[in-house]
């Protein structure tokens, strides 16, 4: 795309269709005013300077020659038990202190699962079927009770499923959270092109856009005031999870200790892969700096190199569980020459309703088209002292990707019910009935543990598909 109106009164028409996209206009006369008016207020609405970025990055990708090498200085708390509670309990202090608010990314459209609704409203839990929303409020509540200060959630929606998500939380009364901790806000969107470069159109007066990928969250934080927000709460730290994952632990004390002492600027958490093809980017190490390749994208020498033991090289599996400093937000999301370069947009095809030569929408059979989206984990490139946290699958990794068969709702409801009976078997209580922990009693094995241990009273609520533990009230 060429320049961008240097005079801001310039016409939005001629800027576009010098920069070939004049096909949009293609059924300007069927329009009457009113439709052409609006038309003209979505294209005027459009960041054109971040829309010529995407376009730059995802028709003219740059290959990274540098070789890669696997990360080495991971932390795992079964090495390092002395390390590991020295981390837990600074991060219990600045849990308790308020330095931490949690983040949800739940912009995105959840197509592959097949729920209408915004997915952070699809019952996970396997017993009580309570949302993938109510399962991370409840753990933030508990964090609330125990240390007598409740921790900020911020919640990315995009601007399809913004309103939604609103209501639902309204409707819910905010699970009992107080609403001015709870900050809901919409990511930013880019249009979406053809195969040749060309803006889809939608209808005949509105373009096709998309959700700008979950590392649109630093823009996001800042347009909308969320940074500035945590700034006054006195927010330094942001645990990062995705709306997927119901065993997630969103606030992680460890991993928030973890991150501070080694006063790192994003850190993440890991998972060994299950299979080279296992559906996780890898975590890389190149110029001396953590990197992810994303399965999408992974050069198959990376997917598919041994190491002397015949075990896959790149193993590590990025499972979106990040700890950020609010300062690192700050920095990247300042939009100024001599700040970092932009996050690199990157090409997800897939399938856009499209309009044929008489101006009906019809369904493509294959992907037809080319979003532009940026990941957060390609801010791990610009970190300081990044570190990386391995962790067990079984523990916090369950995703919600599929209607059915791999990282379905099947597999990770029972991913939830052998969990809860290794919590009961670490404190000693034996149960062979099909048990639903809830967060509110204990959102992690070791408060679990420490819970019983301390013998905090509990109900076991006998249900007609198994049975919940929830704390006595
Ligand atoms: C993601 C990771 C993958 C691995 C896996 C673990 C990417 C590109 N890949 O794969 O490496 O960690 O998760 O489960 O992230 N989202 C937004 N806005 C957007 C797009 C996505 O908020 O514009 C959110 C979305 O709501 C979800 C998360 O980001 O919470 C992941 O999105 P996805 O399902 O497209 O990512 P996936 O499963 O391909």
């Amino acid at each position: 795309m060429k320049d961008l109106p240097k005079e801001k009164n310039q016409d939005i028409i001629e800027f576009l269709k010098c920069n070939g996209q004049e096909e949009i206009f293609r059924f300007w006369e069927d329009l009457n005013t009113i439709e052409r008016n609006l038309f003209l207020e979505q294209l005027r609405g459009i960041d054109w300077e971040e829309c010529q970025k995407a376009f730059a990055d995802i028709f003219t990708p740059t290959e990274a020659s540098e070789p890669v090498t696997c990360p080495t200085d991971i932390f795992s708390s079964k090495d390092n038990e002395k390390k590991a509670k020295e981390y837990w309990q600074i991060g219990e202090e600045l849990l308790s202190q308020g330095r931490v608010a949690a983040l949800t990314v739940a912009g995105g459209q959840g197509t592959r699962l097949g729920h209408s609704g915004p997915k952070g409203t699809f019952p996970c839990g396997p017993v009580t079927q309570k949302t993938l929303f109510r399962q991370y409020a409840e753990s933030i509540l508990y964090f609330s009770k125990k240390f007598s200060i409740t921790p900020c959630w911020f919640v990315m929606t995009s601007i399809s499923n913004h309103q939604q998500t609103v209501n639902y939380f309204k409707k819910a009364e905010f699970f009992g959270l107080p609403p001015k901790k709870v900050k809901i806000f919409s990511q930013g969107e880019l249009p979406v092109f053809d195969e040749n470069g060309k803006i889809f159109l939608e209808s005949k007066c509105s373009i096709a856009t998309s959700p700008n990928g979950h590392g649109g969250v630093f823009q996001a934080l800042r347009q909308s005031q969320s940074i500035k927000l945590m700034e006054e709460d006195g927010v330094e730290f942001i645990s990062y999870f995705q709306v997927d994952n119901p065993m997630v632990y969103c606030l992680d004390p460890l991993f928030i200790g973890l991150h501070a002492s080694k006063k790192s600027e994003m850190s993440s958490k890991a998972v060994v892969k299950k299979t080279p093809q296992e559906k996780v980017g890898v975590f890389v190490k190149r110029q001396n700096r953590i990197q992810v390749v994303e399965y999408s994208d992974a050069p198959r020498e990376v997917l598919q190199s041994m190491d002397e033991g015949g075990q896959p090289l790149f193993n590590l599996g990025n499972i979106a569980i990040h700890m950020i400093n609010r300062s690192f937000v700050e920095k990247l999301s300042i939009n100024s020459k001599d700040k970092p370069p932009h996050l690199p947009y990157h090409q997800a095809h897939k399938k856009v309703p499209f309009l044929d030569l008489g101006g009906q929408t019809q369904m493509p059979d294959k992907p037809n088209a080319i979003k532009a989206e940026m990941f957060v984990f390609d801010s791990l490139s610009v970190a300081q002292n990044g570190q990386i946290q391995i962790i067990s699958r079984d523990e916090q990794f369950a995703p919600i990707k599929n209607a059915k068969g791999e990282d379905s709702i099947a597999t990770s409801r029972q991913l939830l019910l052998d969990r809860g009976k290794s919590w009961l078997n670490a404190a000693g209580i034996k149960s062979d009935e099909k048990i639903e922990i809830s967060p509110l009693f204990a959102p992690t094995k070791e408060y679990f543990i420490e819970e019983c241990r301390k013998r905090t009273p509990f109900n076991i609520e006998k249900k007609t598909n198994g049975a919940v533990l929830v704390p006595q009230a």
